[in-house]
């Protein structure tokens, strides 16, 4: 075990990217503010249907000069769905290949996490704000020893009756009814929300939306773009409160969707919505209804990522390649917190040596050059290129052998649990005896 742990070592330091001298600590001492936007993809940016902007005012954060809004940027989830991208975001590792690692490995895993990484470095105050009960995906288990401080979860909230949806409190009530206990957060603090009106079945009552739905004839599909500009709206009313408290300008918001809202199975509904709207389409798919293939499919695993900073100036739509995986280090540099003793396997998307080669959790990658999706190999534009030259066979070698490798060490690293033999000098190990919230009995 100790000569894994030592690969891994070797591994993360080579592939260690140094920070931008513009970027970093950016937003030093601002409190965090982490908005999970469940199931939302990256192409219901700037998309209308029926004549309707769909997320008026994502779209405003999205083209901020204040925010880091990324076009390029994908989820990596495999069967634990939210709970990896959480454990993305929290820890700079990828979910398990099989399940979800919150739900497998979260009860006894030794991390090095966001909320204990912060307290450590600036005495941030931890939280989390989940309308569902605590245990669902073993998140009342796994947070204790990401050392979260708070989980307010479905105990903590009136989620009765026509106040929730399938899974849990509506968003509009999660932001409005968090308020009091965000307010009385010791700062700087770390907070996450996790929304959940966005997710299938996409159900919400007549008296929360007038949007008018599309007729694809997949009610899933339809309903999507009713839940997403529900979503927008919850967003907005949150932005506002947080202005009037003062809350605004002392924080850093990131946004990101965890993961698609719809299957590829149902793809070929959802393009005719883009049908609606194609020059908005084109960057999803090579041909809207025709000839709809795996590489398509892989353009619609792009989920948002922004980073808003209040105060900034120079912010803007950055085209790099990169993932999930990518957020930690990115984030914590912007914080002003060194990233070189940690055991992550992403880079900070900011830096010039970030690592473009993004690795999906079924071994699938895409580049900004070319994609490997099922085995074959597209250019950007979808065509798949048969008859690569030797120079070209040569860089899908490498490329394809260092997602692979991300993904092992990963693995290696969380199936055995080594971060309970490293030693890290900027690290000091959590007790999850000192966390003590819901169980998750209602
Ligand atoms: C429920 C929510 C949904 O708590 O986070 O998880 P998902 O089904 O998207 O993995
Ligand atoms: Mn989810």
């Amino acid at each position: 075990k100790k000569s894994e742990l030592t690969s891994i070592e070797k591994y993360v330091k080579h592939h260690y990217a140094k920070p931008s001298n513009v970027t970093f600590a950016k937003a030093k001492g601002k409190n965090v503010i982490i908005i999970h936007l469940e199931s939302f993809q990256q192409f219901l940016i700037d998309d209308k249907v029926e004549g309707q902007t769909v997320t008026p005012f994502l779209n405003s954060i999205y083209h901020s000069k204040s925010t880091y809004s990324f076009s390029n940027f994908f989820h990596q989830v495999g069967q634990g769905k939210t709970s990896d991208a959480e454990n993305m975001l929290e820890t700079g590792t990828f979910g398990t290949a099989q399940g979800s690692l919150f739900a497998q490995l979260g009860s006894d895993q030794t991390f090095q996490a966001a909320p204990a990484i912060l307290k450590q470095h600036g005495n941030y105050t931890s939280a989390v704000f989940h309308g569902n009960t605590a245990s669902f995906w073993n998140r009342n288990s796994t947070y204790k020893n990401m050392g979260y401080e708070n989980f307010f979860s479905a105990s903590d909230f009136d989620v009765s009756g026509d106040k929730s949806t399938t899974y849990g409190l509506k968003d509009k009530l999660l932001f409005k009814d968090s308020i009091k206990y965000l307010q009385h957060l010791q700062q700087p603090f770390y907070a996450k929300y996790i929304t959940v009106s966005n997710h299938i079945p996409y159900t919400l009552d007549d008296e929360d939306s007038t949007f008018k739905t599309p007729s694809t004839g997949d009610k899933t599909v339809d309903n999507y773009f009713k839940t997403a500009n529900y979503l927008d709206q919850s967003v907005e009313e949150f932005f506002n409160f947080l202005k009037k408290s003062g809350l605004y300008d002392d924080s850093m918001i990131v946004l990101y969707g965890d993961h698609y809202g719809i299957s590829n199975s149902s793809n070929t509904a959802l393009a005719k919505t883009f049908e609606q709207d194609p020059d908005h389409f084109k960057e999803f798919g090579s041909n809207p209804t025709e000839n709809w293939n795996n590489w398509d499919n892989s353009q619609l695993q792009r989920v948002p990522l922004m980073i808003h900073i209040p105060g900034m100036k120079d912010g803007g739509i950055q085209s790099q390649y990169g993932g999930e995986i990518d957020v930690l280090p990115t984030i914590l540099h912007l914080l002003g917190i060194s990233t070189k003793n940690y055991i992550q396997f992403g880079t900070d998307l900011l830096s010039k040596q970030h690592d473009q080669v993004v690795a999906f959790r079924n071994n699938d990658y895409v580049t900004p050059t070319y994609s490997s999706i099922g085995g074959k190999l597209y250019d950007s534009s979808g065509n798949e290129i048969t008859d690569p030259n030797t120079t070209f066979k040569k860089k899908v070698e490498k490329d394809r052998k260092a997602a692979k490798e991300q993904l092992a060490m990963s693995d290696s690293l969380n199936e055995k649990n080594l971060l309970r033999f490293y030693k890290n000098p900027d690290f000091k190990k959590v007790n999850s005896a000192n966390y003590n919230y819901s169980d998750g009995l209602t």
